[in-house]
């Protein structure tokens, strides 16, 4: 049975200048020819057309573009109409395309999940297209594209492709290891440790990398903490520059987690104030300080702040944070003369800031984009950006650890080698993918 051809608002829904609306399917020329009431459409070209409704009205003055099958982004029959951008335009234009016999609105992410199924992209490619289109920041945008444009795809494709032809040795070991030198041939034992060997080490290295994709799709979490009234709160306004936190002399004044995303020169950041720290018998507060804690432990990068206010003397609690992953910041600096500020021996420098006069701000944010970009510069490298692909990779490195341990064993080795290439099919979609489609394409909306 041919598919239904399916349309949908493709571009933001809204007013706006224009709207784009797509169609993809068997019918989607017949449709552009009865809504516009031309024919004679050149594959890839725009022409201008009034488009029409059943009874005869005239909607919008629009450019239609026609892509035939297989040229188009999801390898079907496409046809795209760009109308004017309002509300009632649009709403017309989808209603008289849904009054058109075999047509039915698309699902969420239905378009880009034909364009897979006809071959177009792999799974990586889809998700990068949905990465692509929530990106925020310029970093995020250059790791969705690569992956848009298949770099992981590329680099998974070939681990997979080496893997199919190292089970191709194993096997062809035990096929002829009864009667000639097959399974004992010392040189093709060794070429089949060497390359197990490599491989293993290329993905395991990819693993250890992954945390990087992953947090600059997510952002960069950086936890602010430190002892009630140290002016946490101050500090993450003045950073963020608006009145995200509740400020005030009295202490022990924020409670929950204030989470704020900002983009810090194309990385995304997201900066959480925290409850100060301190004893407390309070059972709301207390709850506040054991989220401070837990959100700080699971945090990038600490900025671990001490009160000017009465520096030199540190609180043990907040100094107990400070660590290789940590700023520290020691708050209030117009109440204190600036004077070189040290820390205990073994600690990292601290700096001086001040959220009412943002004198040290500037250094705080350089310190800051340091930091960032140094734990998540986007090298050219394709990185891991999924759970997802993290499970799957993690599989076929048991698969390939357990491989290497069996050279005696051939049969099981030669099983063990095809599971891991599987695992690796499975992120591609080369194997299994209708068991993962509904998984990838869940966050997708209309329209992609
Ligand atoms: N002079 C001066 N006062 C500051 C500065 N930063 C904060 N304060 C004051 O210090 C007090 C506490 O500030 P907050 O930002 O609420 O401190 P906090 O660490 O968030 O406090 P809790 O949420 O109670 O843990 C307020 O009265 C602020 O106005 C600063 O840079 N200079
Ligand atoms: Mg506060």
């Amino acid at each position: 049975m041919p598919a239904a051809t399916i349309f949908a608002l493709a571009s933001g829904a809204g007013r706006a200048g224009v709207a784009v609306i797509r169609i993809s399917g068997p019918w989607a020329l017949r449709v552009l020819e009865s809504l516009s009431r031309q024919s004679d459409f050149r594959p890839r070209h725009a022409k201008r057309v009034d488009l029409v409704n059943a009874e005869g009205e005239r909607l919008d003055s629009a450019l239609a573009l026609w892509f035939p099958a297989p040229h188009s982004f999801t390898g079907e029959d496409v046809a795209e109409l760009h109308v004017h951008g309002g509300r009632a335009v649009v709403a017309d234009v989808l209603a008289a395309l849904g009054r058109c016999d075999g047509m039915r609105v698309a699902g969420a992410g239905e378009f880009t999940r034909r364009a897979v199924l006809n071959g177009k992209m792999d799974l990586t490619q889809a998700e990068g297209l949905a990465d692509l289109v929530a990106a925020e920041t310029a970093a995020q945008r250059r790791q969705a594209l690569r992956q848009a444009e298949g770099g992981l795809r590329d680099l998974y494709e070939g681990w997979r492709t080496r893997l199919v032809r190292l089970q191709a040795h194993v096997e062809a070991g035990i096929d002829f290891g009864d009667e000639d030198a097959g399974a004992s041939d010392p040189v093709r034992h060794a070429a089949i440790a060497t390359e197990l060997a490599h491989l293993g080490s290329e993905i395991g290295g990819h693993l250890a990398d992954a945390g990087r994709g992953e947090r600059l799709r997510d952002g960069v979490r950086v936890a602010v903490v430190g002892a009630v009234n140290a002016g946490k709160s101050s500090l993450l306004n003045a950073l963020v520059r608006r009145e995200a936190a509740i400020v005030s002399p009295h202490a022990g004044t924020t409670r929950d987690v204030i989470e704020v995303a900002v983009d810090l020169d194309g990385y995304p950041v997201v900066f959480a104030d925290t409850a100060g720290l301190r004893e407390t018998a309070a059972e709301v507060e207390a709850e506040g300080i054991r989220r401070a804690r837990a959100w700080a432990a699971a945090a990038d990068l600490k900025l671990v702040i001490f009160d000017g206010a009465l520096w030199p003397e540190v609180d043990a609690a907040s100094l107990a944070l400070v660590d290789g992953n940590a700023l520290v910041v020691i708050s209030k600096a117009d109440l204190h003369p600036p004077r070189a500020v040290r820390m205990p021996e073994g600690r990292p420098p601290a700096l001086a800031v001040s959220a009412v006069t943002g004198a040290g701000l500037a250094c705080l944010l350089d310190a800051l984009r340091r930091e960032v970009a140094a734990r998540f510069a986007d090298g050219e490298a394709p990185v891991l950006t999924r759970a997802r692909h993290r499970q799957a990779l993690e599989e076929c490195a048991a698969r390939l650890a357990r491989a290497a341990s069996e050279a005696d064993a051939l049969e099981l080795q030669a099983e063990d080698i095809r599971a891991a290439a599987d695992a690796l099919g499975r992120i591609t979609g080369r194997v299994d993918i209708e068991q993962v489609l509904d998984v990838v394409f869940r966050d997708f909306c209309i329209g992609k």
